[in-house]
């Protein structure tokens, strides 16, 4: 802890404040996670990186720069990791999921913005985040219109280069995307000193291909009924996934695929069989924004699978890097990253099918349509979710929360409703 300390000191972060979010995530991690009945032995390395998050990654990514590699931090799943690496950089997970920042972004932002905007901007604001600190460039991009008026503001504070993703996913939109992938990776090489080579790329996208396999692999597991793994545990994954070395990350989770396996051929459920299983769906939860997954789960339901960022559409689509030159190796990524459906594009109405699929893919008894307050693109998106699963007969119950405490009462109350309906 002291270590960390001098750590977090040399990073300029505001170590009283700092202290204060440190002091009550032990305690909500603990209520949440440790208290679980019969978790996965496997979940001890995910549990110590929780009880540890702004420690031994920051002391590495430290040590990656001192090796005189260069850290970039990103807002959204768009962002092609694959260059980064290639590069020989490091690339972290810069979305907020905390409460405690929100006021700060609010001396700059409107209130009537998403509360994943301002938690972000508010770390950079209250010097409270390691990872942003770190960090020698941020990308944005332009998905929302509230991230990419944001990120304007958010320049004056951090060096800060942003991309421009289309919003819609004609053949046009795609070669127009590739063309913001070059023009990145040229950003990329500029700041790292370092050539992206077709060989490093190619290397590069296995890497990540492998990350992928392994995250679909834990999701695929979740489809055994009982369950071998909580919702809460499987969102804890893949939330320290935008943190954590790709490489070592997908060796935990293959690890811990292994034993849920084992679980799933024993019948031996996180829960007992016969719980609701609920399918999230809508904008991401980013750590540590666990507020709806613990009250399916204490209210006797299990969160089987989001479709989300923090979920399915992150493992969307695979690379294929077997040969190719680089113009090829960039086509194929942008080609996979457009099969993943935000709510940012228009129409978007693969989205829809997807969800009507995933319930059948993950029996689902129940659909929770998730937005965090003021995502538009996801509000909006959620009543044509909602007519398709209603026609379908599909129970479906939306929620719009923020990451504060205000509305846990009446959450709860909606959400037992919502369960006992499905029973
Ligand atoms: S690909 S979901 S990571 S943009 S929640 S900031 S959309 S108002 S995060 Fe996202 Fe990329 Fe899309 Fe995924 Fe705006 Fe909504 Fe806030 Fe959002």
């Amino acid at each position: 802890m002291a270590d960390n300390r001098k750590l977090w000191e040399s990073l300029g972060i505001d170590l009283k404040k700092h202290d204060q979010l440190l002091e009550v995530l032990p305690q909500v991690f603990g209520d949440l996670f440790l208290s679980q009945e019969g978790r996965p032995s496997r979940m001890a390395y995910f549990d110590g990186f929780a009880g540890d998050v702004h420690g031994f990654r920051i002391r590495e990514l430290v040590e990656h720069k001192q090796r005189g590699g260069k850290v970039f931090g990103a807002f959204c799943i768009y962002v092609p990791e694959e260059v980064i690496y290639a590069a020989g950089g490091a690339c972290v997970g810069l979305c907020g999921g905390v409460d405690m920042t929100v006021a700060a972004a609010e001396r700059i932002l409107p209130r009537n913005l998403c509360p994943l905007i301002k938690s972000s901007v508010g770390f950079k604001l209250e010097r409270l985040c390691p990872y942003v600190e770190v960090a020698d460039l941020v990308v944005g991009e332009t998905t929302c219109d509230g991230k990419k008026k944001a990120w304007e503001l958010l320049s004056e504070y951090v060096p800060l280069y942003v991309m421009e993703l289309p919003q819609k996913k004609s053949e046009r939109d795609l070669g127009f995307w590739e063309g913001e992938i070059w023009e990145f990776l040229k950003k990329v090489q500029e700041v790292t000193g370092k050539e992206v080579t077709a060989e490093g790329l190619r290397e590069a996208m296995e890497v990540f291909d492998r990350k992928r396999q392994a995250l679909q692999r834990l999701f695929d597991l979740r489809r055994n009924d009982p369950v071998p793994i909580s919702g809460l545990d499987a969102l804890l994954v893949v939330q320290l996934g935008f943190l954590d070395d790709p490489v070592r990350f997908s060796q935990k989770v293959e690890e811990l695929c292994e034993e849920l396996q084992q679980r799933a051929e024993a019948k031996q459920g996180a829960f007992p069989k016969g719980r609701p299983r609920i399918l999230v769906a809508g904008s991401p939860m980013v750590l540590p924004n666990w507020k709806l997954h613990a009250l399916v789960e204490k209210q006797g339901g299990v969160v089987v699978c989001e479709e989300s960022c923090t979920g399915t559409r992150l493992l969307t689509g695979r690379t294929d890097p077997s040969d190719g030159d680089l113009k090829e190796l960039i086509k194929a990524i942008a080609r996979r990253q457009f099969k993943a459906n935000c709510a940012c594009f228009t129409p978007n109405e693969e989205r829809v099918q997807q969800i009507v699929q995933l319930c059948q893919d993950y029996r689902v008894h129940g659909v929770i349509y998730y937005s965090l307050v003021f995502c538009q693109p996801f509000i909006l998106e959620g009543y044509k979710v909602e007519r398709a699963l209603r026609a379908r007969g599909i129970p479906v119950l939306r929620i719009e929360s923020d990451y504060g405490d205000g509305d846990l009462e009446a959450l709860k109350t909606r959400v037992k409703a919502f369960l006992e309906g499905l029973a």
